[in-house]
């Protein structure tokens, strides 16, 4: 009987339980979303560079030059998830081909170095340092390769394949596959056989992500100072794109008409270089300007990918994990309290009356549930009503971007002594979108949908104060 009347209440629940929104015609996968929650990850550039003190090797040099007195993998991935990263990318060849994996396809690796007697395995140690601190592991495998004596033949696709095959086969799950576009203006010319490649990764490791100019899965930013668009479009063209010779304002900024998902991620050293040398242990970037680039990354749409270049020793120096610290107290400190949350919000209108598309989902501290418009709206106006005035100068908004992405203008306004003034204006939402102002006070906040692609939706809204920038 008990059973029967729970089967009744639930069928009955049915028609009342609206479905979704219907989706945009281009959305992400479900690994493309996990991947864009990450927010922070970590890339790690070692190899030779860090004891010639050069950015780009000539693949010249001996391996016997690779000699790190304290290499610790364990504190690289300490220092990377204290820093709030998720996933760390490692160089595991870069253009000089030096392979920090004892491949069996070339000698020119770890394996003659002196380092452990020739026994180590860099990428072993940090795929198993990774799985110790909970970080997910990427490999950046250089196209380009100046050492092996293929390159520029057909023959070196197959060469890069084996060596794809090792990195993808021996270290267990690979998250990300990074392909840099880079080619120095010497190089022969050769045509990469990238279908080929591609269809390896997915094959040995379907969840991974492959990064490129052109994707499939993520893009480059298209600068290296990791900085997105202001206005930032996940969806792209890339079908047109040719590595290494993308348009670079088209990747900053994606395109609202793109036929491809593409989350766009954005690279910078945590120094001016790429590899470690002395000669910047003064100019590591101070935790202000981490903090700018994190606005403009993380706050854009995008994935912030820093990174922490070991060095001679093989371990993160001191000043990185000094200013590292300083900017995550940073973050912390102003993403602690979200003013608005639990908050009364309210709509203008939100979608066929049903409270499962209701305001109040912006303000309930669940990403998943969201407040949608009428199926024929572009625009929209929610207000969230304070139970108190509040101090504060961030905004962040988040759309559901597992229905795509819509909204194309949109502007924030807040009550201060009776009057709505504006105090922030943007174009593009995406996954997250954080915006700063003056402080001010104020009891309510309006947001205003100006335009969108499509019925715009909202699943978080947030106000915060940050003090110490
Ligand atoms: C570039 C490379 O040439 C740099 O050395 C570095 O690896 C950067 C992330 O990508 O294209």
């Amino acid at each position: 009987m008990r059973t029967l009347t729970v089967l009744l209440a639930v069928f009955m629940a049915i028609p009342t339980m609206a479905q979704d929104i219907p989706p945009m015609p281009v959305v992400p996968t479900p690994e493309q979303i996990a991947y864009q929650e990450q927010e922070l990850i970590g890339f790690i550039h070692y190899t030779v560079n860090a004891f010639t003190d050069k950015e780009w090797g000539d693949g010249k040099e001996n391996p016997a030059i690779f000699n790190p007195s304290q290499l610790s993998t364990d504190q690289w991935a300490k220092v990377a998830r204290q820093a709030g990263m998720k996933q760390l990318i490692i160089t595991a060849k870069h253009h000089d081909g030096f392979c920090l994996w004892p491949s069996r396809f070339t000698g020119h690796s770890v394996k003659n170095s002196p380092w452990k007697n020739g026994q180590g395995d860099v990428v072993g140690n940090l795929a198993a340092s990774c799985r110790k601190n909970g970080l997910r592991l990427g490999i950046y495998l250089s196209p380009w390769d100046q050492h092996e004596p293929s390159y520029g033949s057909d023959s070196y696709n197959s060469f890069y394949m084996n060596q794809l095959e090792e990195l993808l086969t021996q270290y267990g799950e690979i998250s990300e596959v990074w392909m840099d576009g880079a080619r120095g203006e010497n190089a022969k010319d050769m045509v990469y056989d990238f279908d080929a490649w591609r269809q390896l990764i997915y094959r040995l490791q379907p969840k991974a992500l492959i990064f490129s100019d052109a994707g499939p899965d993520i893009r480059w930013i298209g600068n290296e100072r990791g900085y997105a668009g202001e206005t930032c479009w996940s969806t792209i063209n890339s079908d047109d794109i040719v590595i290494g010779k993308a348009d670079m304002a088209y990747l900053n900024t994606g395109d609202p008409q793109g036929r491809r998902w593409l989350t766009g991620e954005c690279d910078v050293s945590i120094r001016p270089g790429w590899f470690y040398h002395p000669h910047e242990d003064s100019l590591v970037k101070s935790p202000h300007q981490l903090i700018e680039i994190y606005y403009n990354s993380v706050g854009r749409n995008g994935v912030l990918l820093l990174n922490l270049p070991p060095d001679r020793r093989g371990l993160i120096h001191e000043n990185d994990v000094r200013t590292l610290k300083a900017f995550r107290k940073i973050i912390d400190h102003t993403f602690r309290k979200n003013l608005a949350l639990r908050q009364k919000a309210s709509a203008d209108h939100y979608r066929q009356q049903n409270p499962r598309f209701a305001a109040q989902h912006l303000t309930d501290g669940d990403n998943q549930t969201y407040w949608a418009a009428d199926d024929d709206k572009r625009q929209a106006t929610l207000t969230i009503s304070l139970h108190k005035p509040r101090v504060f100068n961030r905004i962040m908004l988040q759309e559901p971007i597992r229905f795509g992405q819509r909204v194309s203008a949109f502007h924030v306004d807040a009550e201060i002594d009776g009057q709505w003034i504006t105090i922030a204006r943007g174009t593009t939402i995406g996954y997250k979108r954080l915006l700063r102002f003056d402080t001010i006070t104020s009891g309510k906040v309006r947001i205003v949908i100006d335009d969108a692609l499509g019925p715009p939706a909202l699943s978080n809204a947030g106000l915060f104060l940050a003090t110490k920038e």
